[in-house]
């Protein structure tokens, strides 16, 4: 079932032309009217006539969120006040926040994104969708609200937090798909177990629609087979305009509005644009965007474009999943290793429950990384021999895949906090 044919399903040549056309379209109206971008090109020395091909998007500059923070609140807004119809703002972990405004047509082409990812992966009229992402500022949970009600979906806009409300609300109501960060839907089963709920006896949940952070398949293998449910990635972020893009049935890449967003992936370190395949650093352009325009911005995402065509009919291009960002990076010892990375490797081990924690500390020149790991209630022991032997069975796992020397320290089930929103995995205490 496709939302949009059309427009999903476009050969691949017609689609670049369409994109060529927008953005040609885009830089004409930034080069005469938005002063930031007129200063932007002239600085290399690039006029809109000079872009006479969608590959000549290589010709601009790229754009940073400190351009966003410099300008904050509004001052890169490119729309007068009267057509700003919402704000929403980036939780703003370092630094001032980053304000975003949307237009009339920017929610309309958000909401538009949605219906044809939620639509991709079954998700129709017949189903209750509990929205478990926050309501406000953060984008989460409007976003997926308008999106699911466009599909004719009865939503449930629960937002975070009172956990057992939220669990009794899914099971009273029917609930058939939950929208949450993958960290909130495990401590969302670990309250369930404690209330004696099964998901599969006593819940009607089928799908899981989860994001806002990075997350792995062997944290999707886990959730689904405990909880009987099939769990799919949704990315984007506030800058683009919020939750936007997901997997379809084949969960092989997430599929990009190629007519919205127009990707390239480039060397973090080089600044080269690489080919399909070839992991690197997100870079976006959104052609339709009106009060916040983005043109080569440097999202720091890590990524590829996929290769081939997808089973799903579906022409638009696909990017990997998201495993980090360049500025996630953690350098141990010389070694440079992500977040994911670590969870990938931990959940290989049967007997590691769902919550880690990384900590970092620096003792005189020297890092050392602890991984602070919760063990599954049915391997928890209080046997000291046996638990002696897991975490060295863990700590090889590290050394042997990734090439860190990591100490690792076993936790009881429900020891690690939890977490409502976007998990805090890391705790970088060398910043300190
Ligand atoms: O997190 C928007 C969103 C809400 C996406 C709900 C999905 C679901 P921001 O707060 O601006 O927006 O954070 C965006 O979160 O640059 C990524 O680093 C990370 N991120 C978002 N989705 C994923 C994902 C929302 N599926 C930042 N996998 C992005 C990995 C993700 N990282």
């Amino acid at each position: 079932m496709y939302w949009n044919a059309n427009i999903e399903c476009m050969p691949v040549e017609s689609l670049r032309t369409l994109q060529y056309r927008s953005f040609k379209n885009l830089v004409n109206n930034l080069y005469s009217f938005n002063k930031f971008y007129h200063d932007r090109m002239r600085s290399v020395d690039v006029h809109p006539d000079d872009i006479n091909s969608l590959d000549d998007v290589r010709k601009l500059p790229f754009m940073y969120k400190d351009d966003l923070r410099e300008n904050y609140p509004t001052k890169m807004f490119n729309v007068p006040n009267a057509e700003i119809v919402r704000f929403h703002a980036s939780s703003g972990t370092s630094g001032k926040p980053t304000v975003v405004g949307y237009t009339e047509n920017d929610l309309a082409y958000w909401t538009e994104a949605l219906a044809r990812s939620l639509t991709s992966i079954g998700i129709g009229n017949e189903d209750i969708l509990q929205v478990s992402y926050g309501y406000g500022l953060f984008t989460g949970g409007l976003g997926l609200h308008y999106g699911a009600e466009r599909v004719g979906a009865s939503v449930v806009p629960s937002s975070t937090g009172n956990t057992e409300r939220q669990l009794e609300l899914l099971q009273d109501l029917g609930v058939t798909v939950i929208a949450c960060t993958p960290s909130y839907l495990v401590h969302m089963n670990t309250v369930a177990a404690k209330m004696g709920i099964d998901f599969r006896r006593d819940t009607c949940l089928k799908k899981a629609v989860l994001g806002a952070e990075p997350w792995t398949e062997g944290m999707r293998a886990k959730l689904e087979s405990s909880m009987g449910i099939r769990a799919y990635d949704i990315y984007g972020t506030s800058e683009q305009a919020g939750p936007m893009f997901t997997e379809c049935e084949e969960r092989n890449g997430i599929h990009i509005a190629g007519d919205i967003m127009y990707v390239e992936i480039i060397d973090t370190e080089t600044g080269d644009i690489l080919e399909p395949g070839q992991r690197g650093e997100m870079v976006v352009t959104m052609l339709k965007k009106e009060a916040l325009p983005l043109v080569r911005f440097k999202i720091k995402d890590i990524t590829s474009i996929l290769e081939g065509n997808c089973a799903c009919g579906r022409t638009s291009p696909r990017i990997s999943r998201i495993t980090g960002r360049s500025d996630d990076m953690l350098i141990i010892r010389g070694i440079n290793v992500f977040p994911s990375q670590i969870e990938y490797t931990l959940m290989r081990v049967p007997a590691v429950g769902d919550q880690y924690m990384i900590e970092v500390t620096r003792d005189g020149a020297l890092d050392d990384m602890k991984i602070y790991v919760e063990i599954k209630p049915e391997f928890f022991s209080d046997k000291v021999a046996d638990m002696v032997l897991l975490r060295t069975q863990i700590e090889s796992e590290l050394k042997k895949y990734l090439n860190i020397a990591a100490v690792v320290e076993l936790k009881a089930p429900g020891e690690l906090p939890r977490f409502e929103g976007k998990a805090k995995r890391v705790i970088d205490k060398r910043a300190i």
